[in-house]
């Protein structure tokens, strides 16, 4: 058989790239717990990333038309409804392990995403970022739209043996397109580590006021911990009062070891409904769930409703991937009809979409009890339930095939 031509080569690529984009996404049938859809594909994949920010097209400088610069992973994605779009800032891992952001869109946010043409241009603040990553979209009623994300750069105290230990702290940009970003001076807290921090879309008394997640160490949260909130007076040099620990971790929980905010919440006639990842240590590694709560409208520091357990786990191939057994949300869509599209990446590899409606999961939140700290105290809570649904009349059941005599 004759090698393939070059030209050959690249439009079998281009044709395997646009069938992948253009697929549809449908619900997958298998799942159901009624809070809300899976889909049978994941939203965005690394071979989503157009072919032009992979490899050299000319045959000229790369006649083996071979992979010039690797993209290992999508994920961890902001989104916003924008110009009645959904519009995802992707963070993207290239194989060199360096993150960036960049945004892909799509009409109905369940597929056909499409990158846009060039990623996010993020510029950097005297002090060089190492690595960004994980972007909260907030839409302000300042007017602007603000990406908060993690970043981070090497311990500066670390000895030359230890190549891993660095400081994560919260970069802030903000754009009115998303395509011109204006870089504003890092966050500054009362806490050596930040990760996870997420702007609040009101005014609270004239002030911003910021979802954080504390910590002592680049990896442990140590004493710190649990989410905050924290006010500041303005973004252009945010520097935070005391913290206030608003959902704190809790012995035996899906959020024991570390928690975090996840997108900025919704606001809904109940209260502000939060997205968030619990995290709890296994012999396996470390499990990351998403988990859901409410806090007051008028004081959105004030936890209202917590249900026990997680709203999403990773299940089937979502559990594997570059680091297993984990799902990550920084991304939700509530749109006018009141449907909310969830975003969360598995295996810090790839990106999802799960459906639901604000009425759906403030039933979830508001109906569902919370953690009962305890074994006795969990089986009656499942006693109540079984022994509410024994009282009620057997619904009719289909009736059963006649056998033939
Ligand atoms: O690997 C899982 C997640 O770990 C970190 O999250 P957290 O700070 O809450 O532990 C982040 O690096 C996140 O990007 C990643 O998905």
């Amino acid at each position: 058989m004759k090698p393939k031509t070059f030209t050959q080569h690249l439009a079998a690529l281009r044709r395997a790239h646009a069938k992948l984009i253009n697929r549809n996404n449908p619900v997958d049938p298998a799942w159901h717990n009624g809070i809300y859809e899976r889909y049978k594909n994941p939203v965005i994949t690394a071979a989503h990333t157009p072919l032009e920010w992979r490899y050299d097209l000319s045959p000229r400088t790369n006649p083996f038309l071979l992979e010039r610069l690797g993209v290992n992973a999508t994920f961890n994605a902001g989104a916003i409804e924008f110009n009645g779009n959904i519009c995802l800032c992707v963070r993207v891992e290239g194989s060199d392990r360096k993150s960036f952001f960049a945004i892909a869109e799509s009409k109905n946010g369940l597929d056909h995403f499409r990158f846009w043409d060039e990623p996010c241009l993020i510029p950097a603040t005297a002090d060089v970022d190492t690595n960004i990553y994980d972007l909260r979209l907030t839409r302000h009623e300042d007017g602007w739209i603000y990406g908060l994300f993690c970043t981070e750069r090497r311990d500066p105290a670390a000895p030359p043996a230890d190549q891993s230990s660095a400081i994560a702290q919260c970069g802030i940009v903000r754009t009115k397109d998303l395509r011109h970003w204006q870089r504003l001076p890092d966050l500054r807290t009362p806490s050596p580590q930040q990760r996870n921090v997420v702007l609040h879309p009101e005014y609270i008394n004239g002030q911003y006021a910021l979802y954080t997640r504390p910590q002592d160490g680049f990896i442990d949260t140590g004493g710190g911990g649990g989410i905050g909130w924290a006010l500041c007076d303005t973004m252009e040099h945010a520097t935070t009062g005391a913290e206030t620990i608003l959902d704190p971790r809790h012995y035996h929980t899906i959020s024991e070891l570390k928690n975090g905010p996840g997108p900025a919440p919704l606001k809904t006639r109940a209260g502000w409904l939060h997205l968030a990842h619990g995290v709890r240590a296994t012999a396996a590694g470390l499990r990351y769930v998403l988990y859901l709560f409410l806090t007051d409208l008028r004081d959105p520091a004030r936890l209202i409703a917590k249900p026990q357990g997680y709203l999403i786990a990773p299940v089937g191939a979502e559990r594997t991937g570059d680091v297993s057994n984990v799902v990550f949300s920084n991304g939700w869509v509530a749109r006018e009809n009141g449907t909310v599209l969830i975003y969360y990446a598995s295996a810090d590899t790839r990106l999802h979409v799960a459906t639901t409606t604000i009425a759906r999961l403030l039933d979830y939140v508001t109906h569902t009890p919370p953690d009962a700290r305890h074994t006795a105290a969990s089986v009656q809570q499942r006693l109540a339930l079984i022994r509410a649904n024994q009282t009620l009349r057997p619904p009719a059941m289909p009736p059963s095939p006649r056998r033939k005599r």
